[in-house]
């Protein structure tokens, strides 16, 4: 079989129904490919945008594709491409590249940065597994080799086709997937027997659910071990959403100082037991060294380690582990939920011509929310406020919590939308994130997509001005609500008071377009999140707020 040929089925046949990209001359052949195989390819704008857009349709659908050209294209998509790999996402990277004969006596080939290893080397930092397909008779094997690393390590692969190697006949006879990494029982038992005890003791347990539990899709087991053994739930920032935050056992988001209410934030630190499933221990998701999380009372497991307490166990897999804690035999909790669930204050008329303030964007969000709803917030107040939405029903979140890379939001949703058609995408995204990536709108139009896209204008980067404020926080104020105009498609409208916000909400719900609001939002004004962030960071790192 043709090499580029058997890639996209081989592909296909993984779960890959999209690719996101921007083709190039070394690539044309692997295009060509693609264009023929069932996998549907989509151009963008630009290739960091098709890196944020197959990032998004891998957390929702399994996998996803990149296809790129030659260096160009393939170190325009490495943020994106480190991102994945930081938070975890599945995305095989497929970038064009000069022939097998282009290599010899190494000349100098457009695109080509310092020796023909550049690109591949560069991604041997930010991908689990990558392979050149220099050789006909391995090839196959690479591929297979490579896409299967993705998969079980959900993080990103490489793979680069020579232009001249993609329409070579390969041998696919005898290609195997490999057989799965097994624990260790002896491990295990011990493990399992320590985290036992510990729950049997604990008066007053908590599981802290990570992000890896959505990757690995685990959330579902965790849902009923808790609510078998009677255990509360909390989420953190990374994880919003992966366990339905409707159950009556889910307290909210922890993240310290960030959490989405005392409440929460009370109950974590006074538990005498935290299960980390699948958590991600990061600066950002504990509140910036607010979280006060005692190692004498934590069981983390993730998909790298068992740690208990003190005590670190090793080969152990994540699903085993899970899978035994779940299968256990314990006594349910007594568990008096400390907040429960409670639809967010409507609107009253009396507050409709109030200018609209961060705290009310995500408050007047919520009551719009359900589970057809996917919120995809991008980096600034827009992630951190989020931490407050809590919709009546269940919506999905989406965002970049622990990289933290702007320009995320608006190319993800693309991603959101295709892997998902029942979902519609509820972009958040600053003036400053926008300009970075917001003329994928253009993409969204041809492709006939409809998120809706909430532009939060404080004129310029509020995230850095509430940590430090100075001129290279300036940006240029744009027209936003033309961006409709310039892309030929769309709807958009502005608003600035929280009455003006909840009828063009309602208005975009109602448009099948994809439809832009700019929301004016007062220039010092900040989510009560980013507040004790801007705080944090500036006292952690001993700076003065303004200089
Ligand atoms: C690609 C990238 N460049 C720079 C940063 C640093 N950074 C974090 S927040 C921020 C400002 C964001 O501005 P805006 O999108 O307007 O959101 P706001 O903070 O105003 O809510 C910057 C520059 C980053 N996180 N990612
Ligand atoms: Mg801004």
């Amino acid at each position: 079989m043709p090499l580029g040929k058997f890639l996209f089925e081989y592909l296909y046949r993984r779960g890959v129904r999209h690719s996101f990209g921007v083709p190039g001359d070394f690539a044309l052949p692997t295009f060509t490919w693609l264009e023929k195989s069932k996998i549907k390819s989509t151009t963008m704008t630009h290739e960091p945008a098709a890196g944020f857009a197959a990032d998004a349709y891998a957390r929702v659908n399994g996998i996803g594709l990149v296809c790129v050209t030659y260096c160009v294209g393939g170190l325009n998509v490495l943020n994106a491409i480190a991102g994945a790999y930081a938070e975890k996402s599945p995305v095989v990277v497929v970038s064009g590249a000069p022939g097998r004969k282009d290599r010899e006596k190494d000349p100098l080939l457009h695109h080509k940065v310092k020796t023909f290893e550049t690109q591949r080397r560069v991604y041997d930092e930010v991908t689990v597994a990558s392979a050149v397909l220099l050789d006909e008779q391995r090839a196959a094997s690479e591929i297979v080799r490579c896409v299967e690393a993705c998969l079980r390590h959900k993080r990103p692969v490489y793979l680069e086709m020579p232009h001249d190697m993609v329409d070579r006949e390969i041998p696919i006879i005898g290609v195997s997937a490999g057989v799965p990494a097994e624990s260790d029982p002896h491990t295990l038992k011990a493990a399992l027997d320590e985290t036992l005890s510990l729950i049997s003791a604990a008066r007053k347990p908590v599981i802290l659910a990570g992000v890896e539990l959505a990757r690995h899709h685990k959330a579902g087991l965790v849902v009923r071990m808790a609510e078998r053994m009677n255990i509360p739930i909390a989420a953190d920032l990374l994880s919003k959403s992966a366990i339905p935050e409707t159950h009556p056992l889910y307290l909210g988001v922890y993240g310290g100082a960030m959490s989405s209410d005392e409440h929460v934030r009370k109950y974590v630190e006074s538990a005498d037991l935290v299960l980390m499933l699948g958590t991600f221990i990061t600066d950002m998701s504990m509140g910036f060294y607010t979280a006060k999380l005692d190692r004498n009372r934590t069981v983390l497991a993730t998909t790298e380690r068992v740690s208990i307490r003190y005590h670190r166990y090793d080969s152990i897999q994540f699903g085993d582990f899970l899978g035994s804690i779940a299968a256990a035999k314990i006594k349910p909790r007594q568990f008096k939920h400390p907040n429960p669930h409670a639809v967010p204050l409507p609107l009253r008329k009396a507050e409709r011509a109030d200018p609209l303030k961060m705290v009310d964007v995500f408050r007047i969000l919520s009551l719009h929310l359900d589970e057809r709803c996917c919120v995809v917030a991008d980096i600034g107040d827009a992630i951190f406020g989020a931490v407050g939405i809590r919709s009546e029903k269940q919506a999905q979140f989406i965002a970049p919590a622990y990289y933290m890379s702007m320009g995320f939001a608006v190319p993800a949703s693309i991603g959101v939308a295709l892997a998902a058609k029942k979902l519609r995408p509820y972009v958040i995204v600053g003036d400053g994130a926008f300009q970075m990536t917001g003329v994928e709108i253009s993409t969204i139009v041809r492709l006939g997509l409809n998120p809706i896209i909430i532009i939060l204008n404080n004129d310029g980067y509020g995230t850095m001005r509430s940590i430090r404020a100075g001129s290279f926080n300036v940006i240029t104020q744009w027209n936003y609500s033309k961006i409709c105009e310039l892309v030929g498609g769309g709807e958009s409208a502005v608003a600035s008071t929280k009455g003006e916000f909840d009828a063009t909400l309602t208005r975009a719900q109602k448009s099948d377009r994809v439809f832009v609001i700019e929301l004016k939002i007062p220039r010092d004004d900040v989510s009560p999140q980013l507040a004790t962030i801007g705080r944090e960071v500036a006292r952690v790192r001993g700076w003065a707020k303004k200089v």
